[in-house]
């Protein structure tokens, strides 16, 4: 069967500056954590040995046209662009990304920007991070300068990339500095980020600028076990916690008072101010990004809750590993192409179908060298991977979902976080010792579906 998209869908691929870009002058959380401890990051690899963007983006963009791309995601690093993250802007970065962004677009290929991703500068977390508002005013004026700077020539901007997981990894599950495990905390992060978004929001609205400004996250939609009522409060617990706390006030402009009252019993509510509403409510967007990787398995509690142990999202649910499921191994995740649909299908019945797209899916796996057939990486269940989940988007749109574009997780083989180069997700295969770029068959297959807008499959 045919699999055609509409017209002008977008295809592409996303990265991030600190996973891509190499080493800069201003210092993140993940420069001062991976000089502390080393030990944290796969094989002893840390955020300075990247895949050299900053050096080869030119031939890159070359690599990007040869997929077929007609757009493509990366970020402007916050720290890079200001070194202590308030003080005086570095002329070379705005050079670099001038640059960057002159060539996408001249090269037909639309340049989407996130402002960011996972990056904090040292300086910002020194004085407290997404804990101090101190830090979401030097977060929007930083966003304001990069309207005033790239806003002429960037027309689809994202104020953050999957903004939950530096608060589940820096204040919850010890998987990003601070290696805090507090919720009162992590609320308190995560509140203040929904701030800073609502104000390079209403930044951007000030400024009157041609584009479209929005925000990616990543969405894990919750089944339950079972329709037993107990499982059925667990799902609507983890949604609240991990989807909600964030898709309602960007789209419905507030929280759902549900999540309110039940951090509120538990006493774990951040502080508020009285005008923090309004500002809120002005963060609206007009596109969504969605990251779809693994959906999120849960089941009542079986065993009752240790009160001497920290609060946590946990203590409402268990996950659940359902019979059957089809993993990624390497990673760790459930692979559920259905789940796709089922966001988008919740995205148009509950929240007014907005308009969206797939900013990220994909599959990484280890050692891919395994797999090289006459130079080339064969790597025959990515396209496995990315038709099936296509299938369920096609049928999303195909049911009136406002679905605009698919971008694969990622372009380059790239660095990721504490798993450094272990899981490779690219269409280009990354060789570390010499930075040879080698097409892989998934990008040759991505790139005849991307020019033909369509792809056949069983
Ligand atoms: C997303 C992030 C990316 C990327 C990807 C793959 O959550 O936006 O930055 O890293 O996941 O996940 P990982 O690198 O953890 O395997």
């Amino acid at each position: 069967m045919k699999y055609a998209f509409p017209d002008n869908f977008w295809w592409g691929s996303a990265s991030s500056a600190l996973q891509t870009e190499g080493a800069r002058e201003g210092e993140t959380t993940w420069d001062y954590w991976f000089a502390r401890e080393p030990n944290r990051f796969y094989n002893g690899v840390g955020p300075q040995q990247t895949s050299t963007f900053y050096q080869h983006w030119k031939t890159d963009i070359q690599l990007l046209k040869q997929l077929n791309h007609n757009s493509f995601r990366t970020s402007i690093s916050w720290a890079r662009l200001i070194p202590d993250g308030i003080g005086e802007v570095n002329p070379e970065a705005v050079d670099f990304y001038n640059q960057v962004i002159d060539e996408l677009n001249e090269q037909g290929i639309t340049p989407f920007i996130t402002l960011f991703h996972f990056d904090m500068p040292m300086a910002m977390q020194e004085i407290g991070g997404w804990e101090n508002r101190d830090v979401v005013d030097a977060y929007a004026r930083y966003a304001q300068i990069c309207f005033e700077l790239f806003g002429d020539r960037v027309l689809h901007w994202f104020t953050f990339n999957e903004p939950i997981v530096p608060v589940e990894g820096g204040y919850l599950y010890d998987f990003h500095y601070p290696n805090v495990v507090d919720f009162r905390r992590a609320a308190t992060a995560a509140y203040h980020t929904v701030l800073a978004h609502a104000k390079a929001v209403q930044a951007y609205r000030a400024g009157h600028y041609a584009g479209e400004i929005g925000i990616v996250l990543n969405l894990t939609p919750s089944y339950p076990r079972s329709q037993n009522p107990a499982d059925v409060k667990a799902a609507h617990v983890a949604d609240l916690m991990f989807n909600r706390s964030f898709l309602d006030p960007v789209l419905r402009g507030e929280y759902p008072a549900d999540l309110v009252a039940l951090l509120k019993s538990y006493d774990q509510l951040p502080a508020c101010k009285p005008e923090d509403g309004f500002l809120i409510a002005e963060g609206k967007i007009d596109l969504l990004g969605i990251n779809y990787y693994q959906p999120r398995r849960v089941k009542c509690r079986d065993s009752a809750v240790n009160p001497q142990a920290p609060f946590m999202p946990e203590w409402f649910f268990d996950n659940y590993e359902m019979p059957g499921r089809k993993m990624n191994p390497y990673r760790g995740w459930e692979i559920y192409a259905p789940g796709i649909y089922d966001i988008l299908i919740n995205l148009r019945d509950n929240y007014g179908n907005p308009r969206c797209f797939i900013s990220e899916n994909g599959m990484g796996v280890e050692n891919e060298q395994r797999f090289i057939e006459n130079g080339q990486i064969n790597d025959q269940y990515r396209i496995e991977f990315i038709s099936e989940h296509l299938t369920w988007l096609h049928k999303g749109i195909s049911e009136g979902c406002n679905c605009l574009g698919y971008h694969m997780w990622t372009f380059i083989d790239n660095w990721s976080w504490c798993n450094a180069y272990k899981n490779r997700y690219g269409f280009i295969q990354l060789d570390l010792e010499t930075q040879q770029r080698t097409i892989k068959k998934s990008g040759e297959w991505f790139a005849s579906t991307a020019l033909n807008n369509s792809f056949e499959k069983e």
